[in-house]
């Protein structure tokens, strides 16, 4: 496969004000017959060709002007037409199987109905069309079909006009917003709706519809309510509008990513709207409402304001991760909801920028964007922008935003063309910082903090490791939030900003007769690694009383993570254990009984580093050393603070059931305590667990206990997972959770429970929701995946090359799993080079997947 480059940009010879379709739909067979004005474009060469672009479909008719032609050509799969004048008509017809697309790109049918993804590049699975998201056009559709299959029938916009033809019915849709094709989106099927209304602020009345399978209707309520929020924030906190009289959202079963912000119709995966307390967990409810936010921003962030090409998708989403992230911050814990996006940044965004998928946020080259929907595109792309509004301040950011919005409405834009407008409309000077736009690589700040005289000598210094195809990095502009703490008071005199913005540089602060204690990248002000030699006692210090919630988060991260990566290296004598773990005992009694703290925080600081976490911090990972250490850790905590933690639970547990923070931090403490003591004494944690398993009112604590249980050989466990299944039966979203919940355990079977798995009558590699519950869970279980015996890496490759032929787009999304093969020790680290090499032989690779397993490989 080609590979595409930034630096090729061209734009496209030929504009398209307007795009007629008429689909006449059938599940099995759709006929699509398009009609595209098109116009010599100003702006770009004149071409004698139109180059449509096409996948996998083939015309049933060409006709320009009205009348058939032949004077085109099948370029591969484009359809390239030749066109004598500078403005034309063509009409293309095609006809598609939507039952046999398995991929979910372009119109498929799921259970009955029929939906589409068009993002990034599904259009062209459609119909023939300059797919590209600089090409924006006005849309007028027509849908007609069975009415009985397909009562309801959506489109982009407002619907103009309805008719029935019998057992045929029909409806044209019109969307008066230009866009590109990827928002394109059409959904028919036998669907019901909660119905609601938003007045703007300029008293616009929007009707707000969630569509949905009949049977779901009651679980509806909270993305509805989510919706209502998002709408109100966005014309808050960034004097954004919406600007149609209808926003339909659609819930669907088969979906390859979270959802879809297509113009006026927003596509969901049923995962992003269907919650109920019986059936969705605290983190549920947190993912719907995060992602109609993110969703519904996009409106402008996106959809008024497009990107030029693919290079610039953080454009649209870096920015609107931001903006959900800043909304959910609002609508619950801002510190918490802090805590966990770095948490995810951590996860997921780190390990991909230390490997050999490194890319920079806005990537120089692809072979198949939909493997640029990554963390570094999304998070690090909010990281980045969020950078800017630290710098700036959240008043001065908003007039950068502000410019942002006017200065590119209705446009394809780039992200410099959102960086300048920020420059301007903030007052800053961005220059060097548009180097976070081209550099891939997680920066690595050092820290060497002293004391001389009266001052507190603060000196920096990063590096930002070589990745792929870029060994040479330049210093970038890193803002650092800093507090100096007086030992004797535990107080500071005031958060400061500092940005480092050279190789290294020095920072002095006078007044301090002792050397202070320094909390740094407070708020995790900059997506960077600190590293830094600080004695335990200061973190202990910092982990009692930093007032910053993040940086408090982070002393006690910094003093587990320094324990348990000395004792994976087996650099711990007995010794430094027993002290090391004395400290983090005594810092974990402290968080237990501060009456100060929430229970949602204090979950936050009692919470164990993860092991994916751990891994990254050494160059070497023993996955199963560090598995060991932490599990050892963790009893150590649950025996020294047995009666502590009892008391919490018991305390936690008698708070009745409500979605208030308060019950949700008690929630989150009750089965974080049975993690803990699962580790001490499983038996008794087995009955504990089982207890709340039996007496939950809510999928929180079911699921959490399930999860403890399914760790633990015991009769517990398999009677909760029974009457689980039994109880659940059914409903998709909660099997997944039984499928996960068994592919994440820590049961030592776990690989061979995730073989029975796949053979149970309710998996099905159709399905992605189900693909990912059970596969993505065991990749992300490294006490399973990373078995020494290779067979967990050789379960997912497996995996990968069943799965590449029906869904390839989710295939791919298996392999960075495998390419962590540098950072494991030469035994596993071998045994995994070797899968990615046998899917690399593998004939006829996707696009998708060949062009991951290279990049691994490479
Ligand atoms: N644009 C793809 C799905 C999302 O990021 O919202
Ligand atoms: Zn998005």
């Amino acid at each position: 496969p080609p590979v595409i480059r930034r630096e090729d940009y061209t734009p496209f010879p030929w504009l398209v004000p307007e795009t007629r379709l008429d689909f006449e739909l059938g599940l099995e067979s759709t006929r699509v017959r398009s009609t595209l004005t098109v116009v010599h474009n100003n702006k770009a060469a004149r071409s004698p060709t139109i180059r449509l672009d096409g996948d996998g479909i083939k015309p049933t008719s060409v006709k320009v002007d009205g009348e058939p032609t032949q004077s085109f050509v099948m370029d591969g799969d484009d359809l390239v037409l030749t066109l004598s004048d500078d403005a034309h008509e063509i009409s293309i017809e095609t006809e598609i199987d939507p039952s046999a697309n398995s991929q979910l790109m372009g119109l498929y049918a799921s259970s009955g109905m029929l939906c589409t993804q068009c993002e990034a590049e599904g259009f062209r699975r459609i119909t023939f069309f300059p797919d590209r998201p600089d090409v924006l056009s006005t849309y007028t559709v027509r849908m007609s079909g069975p009415k009985d299959q397909f009562p309801i029938l959506l489109c982009n916009g407002n619907k103009v006009a309805t008719g029935e033809d019998g057992e045929t019915h029909w409806a044209e849709w019109h969307d008066p917003w230009p866009k590109p094709s990827y928002l394109f989106a059409l959904v028919a099927g036998d669907l019901v709706a909660r119905t609601d209304s938003f007045t703007t602020m300029n008293g616009r009345k929007v009707e707000l519809n969630v569509w949905v399978r009949e049977g779901d209707l009651e679980r509806t309520e909270h993305a509805m309510e989510s919706l209502k929020r998002s709408m109100e924030w966005d014309e808050e906190a960034f004097g954004r509008e919406y600007d149609l009289d209808l926003f339909n959202i659609v819930a669907v079963s088969d979906f390859n990513m979270g959802a879809m912000e297509n113009k006026g119709l927003n596509v969901f995966n049923t995962k992003y709207v269907l919650a109920d307390p019986e059936t969705a967990t605290d983190g549920d409810y947190d993912g719907v409402e995060g992602v109609i936010g993110h969703e519904y921003f996009h409106n402008w962030s996106g959809n008024r304001i497009t990107c030029r090409d693919w290079f610039q998708l953080s454009l649209k989403e870096g920015f609107t991760v931001l903006r959900d992230q800043l909304f959910s911050q609002d609508m619950g814990s801002e510190p918490v909801k802090r805590i966990e996006d770095v948490r995810v940044l951590r996860g997921a965004q780190f390990p991909e920028d230390s490997g050999p998928l490194a890319h920079s946020i806005r990537p120089d080259s692809y072979r198949e964007i939909s493997n640029f929907y990554t963390a570094t595109v999304y998070n690090k792309g909010a990281e980045v922008i969020r950078m800017m509004r630290t710098m700036a301040g959240e008043e001065a950011f908003r007039k950068g935003t502000d410019t942002y919005f006017d200065r590119h409405d209705g446009e394809a834009a780039t992200c410099e063309d959102f960086v300048k407008s920020i420059e301007d409309g903030a007052g800053l000077d961005l220059t060097q910082f548009r180097l976070w736009y081209s550099q891939a690589g997680t920066p690595k700040v050092s820290v060497d903090f002293g004391h001389e005289g009266d001052e507190a000598v603060l000196k920096l210094s990063q590096l930002v490791p070589a990745t792929p195809g870029q060994d040479e990095k330049k210093p970038m502009p890193i803002p650092l939030k800093i507090a100096l703490f007086d030992r004797e008071t535990g107080t500071h005199s005031g958060e400061q900003l500092i940005v480092l913005d050279k190789a290294s540089d020095t920072f002095r602060f006078g007044g301090f007769a002792q050397k202070p204690v320094l909390s740094i990248n407070r708020g995790f002000s900059a997506p960077v690694t600190i590293q830094r030699e600080i004695a335990r006692d200061e973190l202990v210090f910092l982990a009692a009383k930093d007032d910053d919630p993040f940086a408090r988060y982070e002393a006690m991260q910094d003093l587990m993570v320094g324990h348990l990566v000395a004792a994976s290296k087996g650099e711990l004598g007995d010794e430094d254990r027993a002290a090391g773990r004395k400290d983090i005992v005594g810092a974990m009694r402290a968080v237990i009984e501060d009456e100060a703290l929430d229970d949602l925080m204090r979950g936050e600081l009692m919470s164990m580093p993860s092991q994916t976490y751990l891994a990254e911090q050494m160059s070497e990972a023993d996955p199963g050393r560090i598995h060991e250490e932490r599990e050892a850790l963790k009893a150590a905590i649950a025996g020294e603070l047995q009666d502590e933690l009892h008391a919490l639970y018991d305390r936690a547990a008698e708070l009745p059931f409500s979605h208030s923070a308060e019950a949700k931090g008690a929630r989150k403490l009750k089965t974080l305590i049975l993690v803990y003591a699962a580790a001490h004494d499983p038996q008794k944690a087995a009955e504990l667990a089982a207890h709340q398993y039996e007496n939950a009112d809510n999928m929180t604590d079911r699921q959490g206990a399930l999860m403890v249980l399914t760790g633990i050989d015991s009769a517990e466990r398999t009677n909760a997972l029974i009457d689980f299944y039994n109880r659940y039966r059914g409903n998709a979203l909660v099997i997944d959770k039984w499928f996960s919940l068994q592919a994440m355990s820590l049961h030592p079977k776990v690989l061979e429970h995730v073989k029975a798995l796949a053979d149970h009558e309710d998996f099905t590699m159709k399905n992605p929701n189900r693909v990912r519950s059970l596969y993505m869970a065991f990749a992300a279980n490294p006490h399973g995946f990373h078995a020494a015996s290779g067979e967990g890496y050789k379960l997912i490759a497996d995996l990968i090359l069943e799965l590449d032929p029906i869904n390839a787009q989710t295939a791919a999304r298996f392999v960075p799993a495998l390419g962590r093969w540098r950072k494991l020790e030469p035994g596993r680290s071998a045994l995994m080079r070797e899968q990615l090499e046998r899917i690399a032989a593998a004939p006829k690779l996707s696009r998708d997947t060949f062009e991951q397993v290279s990049r691994s490989l490479g």
